[in-house]
């Protein structure tokens, strides 16, 4: 991969994204370091994925839209109907791409499926989606010390447990599920019963 100047992104990200986001954004890409450590991936691209994964999330659900219709990015009815939850990951990654330089695909992907994860994720991709949980200013998920804790011992059981809270959130609160987020579970939940 190309030399991918870190500071140069983060400026970036302070110019693009309220003080909230930004400093999620921090928290997200820090986060996912320190879960790098620990599960021996590659940090500069858990640093990487993480400084960028919400770049997109604070455009208008306009502007998202237009840039799919624009470089032929299919939009499911449900990422139609939510963008800024579900469509800000898709757009995240392309501007990853043509305007932030990313060509490394593993860090494209963990920024594309950072919200709903997918099957059979990579190791980054199942870092990147966790540290967006668990980060230190998140404080409004069920089970959060929990969670925090397993996600230092056990990826796949974490992502297990967050995708089952986050389902169960999102039923109790009316809100349309991306079959994405129900195949993830439904993936690991089956793999998780063969092993145990
Ligand atoms: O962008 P963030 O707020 O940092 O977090 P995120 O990208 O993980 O998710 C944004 C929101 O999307 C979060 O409130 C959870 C929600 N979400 C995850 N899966 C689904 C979903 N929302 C809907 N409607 N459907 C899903 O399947
Ligand atoms: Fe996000
Ligand atoms: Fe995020």
């Amino acid at each position: 991969m190309k030399a991918i100047d870190l500071k140069k992104i983060r400026k970036e990200m302070e110019e693009e994204l309220n003080a909230k986001r930004f400093e999620h954004t921090l928290s997200v890409a820090y986060t996912a370091a320190s879960l790098a450590m620990v599960h021996d991936e590659n940090i500069d691209n858990a640093l990487l994925a993480g400084m960028l994964h919400d770049c997109a999330k604070c455009l208008s659900d306009k502007k998202m839209i237009s840039i799919c219709h624009k470089h032929n990015l299919t939009i499911s009815e449900v990422e139609k109907q939510n963008p800024a939850s579900l469509l800000h990951a898709k757009v995240g990654s392309f501007l990853a791409q043509e305007e932030y330089g990313i060509d490394d695909q593993d860090i494209l992907n963990a920024i594309c499926y950072h919200t709903t994860g997918r099957p059979n994720m990579s190791k980054l991709e199942k870092i990147l989606y966790i540290a967006d949980y668990i980060e230190p200013y998140r404080n409004h998920a069920a089970n959060l010390n929990e969670v925090r804790r397993m996600a230092y011992q056990d990826l796949d059981k974490t992502l297990i447990k967050i995708l089952e809270d986050t389902l169960s959130y999102l039923s109790s609160s009316e809100k349309p599920i991306d079959s994405m987020t129900k195949e993830t579970y439904e993936f690991y939940r089956k793999r998780e019963d063969v092993i145990t």
